[in-house]
């Protein structure tokens, strides 16, 4: 059976899924056969020319038009925009992934996460992180007690793109459209690598800076104000007493896409740089340093599908190598994870760090 696809977006995500999408027949053949069905948008002539680049049979600029007539939804849109389409497509049985993070503001997340309860098929928060080979081996030397009691977690997410005050307004730099800034476009990340990793966050105490506080619109002297957080912080308490230091930027000069973790056990350690994803640094108890592991060998889950060990892999690999385990699980009716209900788990703890920042207190995440 040929799944039919449609995708709301066709920008960045739209980008990235679209060749996750074209890679699975030729690297993974065991990956169900699927059709980029329909492309949706606002702009009809944008949407015509990416539908065309991006390899999509047909375009609607209403997505309530196109969820009968698809088998998998792919709502890609801003962040506004991830509830009512997402919501509409479960409620008629239509599995759903949705980009990160799951919505601007935790009550659309408790909605869309209800949905997925209720209609029962898989969904997917495209924490694509999740994806890279080097943190599922980390995930499975933490399973196997290579680092002993886990104690202590680190993440840190780092851009600069917006450091230049005269970068213009966009969507993301609204609390209505967006929920939140650098914390949910970056902390998002982070808090569902803490929970694939280590476990549920507990409680935060949160910090959170606006630096530039209004910009320009269409390049002209008009200005919108910027209604998010351009860096946050944050402390944590992770489930089994962890200690959690979360922060990301969007002022982090000279970082580009600098995601990095760090975990501390009683057995050992590990280092994660999204900069160098094909590399674990591992210190393991006796060890007098860290070792440096080039991951794209037999530990890495992936490796048959693509090259010969020591042949790299890119950014763009997580998407296709997450596409390939979301539409098996929506072909074989499996779960799927991270799913709808980790997406509102990384909300919660979002929202969480937000009321932390307003109310100068530990706020526990419930
Ligand atoms: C922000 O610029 C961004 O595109 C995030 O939205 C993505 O989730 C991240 O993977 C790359 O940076």
């Amino acid at each position: 059976m040929t799944l039919k696809v449609g995708v709301l977006g066709y920008r960045f995500m739209g980008k990235a899924h679209a060749n996750a999408l074209a890679r699975l027949p030729m690297f993974f053949p065991d990956a169900p056969d699927v059709e980029r069905h329909v492309l949706v948008g606002r702009d009809e002539e944008a949407l015509t020319e990416a539908a065309d680049r991006l390899g999509f049979a047909t375009t609607s600029t209403e997505w309530e038009k196109v969820i009968d007539e698809v088998d998998v939804f792919y709502n890609l849109g801003p962040n506004f925009v991830h509830a009512d389409p997402s919501i509409a497509a479960l409620e008629a049985g239509v599995p759903v992934l949705c980009e990160k993070p799951l919505a601007a503001s935790l009550s659309d997340a408790e909605r869309m996460a209800d949905a997925a309860e209720s209609a029962g098929v898989p969904t997917a928060t495209a924490f694509n992180y999740r994806f890279i080979p080097a943190i599922q081996y980390a995930k499975g030397l933490i399973e196997d007690g290579e680092l002993g009691e886990i104690h202590q977690f680190s993440g840190r997410y780092l851009q600069d793109w917006l450091v230049d005050p005269d970068a213009p307004w966009s969507w993301r730099n609204d609390e209505e459209l967006a929920g939140s800034g650098a914390l949910g476009d970056l902390g998002a990340h982070t808090i569902d690598l803490a929970r694939f990793l280590v476990g549920d966050i507990e409680r935060v105490s949160g910090h959170l800076r606006t630096f530039v506080d209004e910009r320009p619109i269409d390049g002209g002297a008009d200005t919108k104000p910027v209604t998010v957080d351009d860096a946050y912080s944050a402390q944590a308490e992770l489930e089994g007493g962890v200690m959690g230091t979360f922060e990301a930027s969007r002022f982090a000069t000279g970082h580009k896409n600098d995601h990095s973790i760090e975990i501390h056990g009683s057995k050992g350690s590990l280092k994660f740089s999204l900069e160098r994803l094909n590399e674990l640094e591992l210190l393991r108890e006796g060890d007098r340093g860290y070792e440096t592991i080039l991951v794209t060998d037999e530990d890495d889950p992936y490796i048959d599908h693509w090259w010969p060990p020591g042949h790299v892999i890119g950014w763009e690999h997580t998407f296709v190598h997450e596409n390939y385990e979301f539409l098996s699980a929506v072909e074989n009716g499996d779960e799927y994870h991270p799913n709808f209900a980790d997406g509102l788990a990384v909300q919660k703890a979002l929202d969480a760090i937000e009321r932390s920042d307003e109310r100068g207190e530990w706020e526990s995440v419930e």
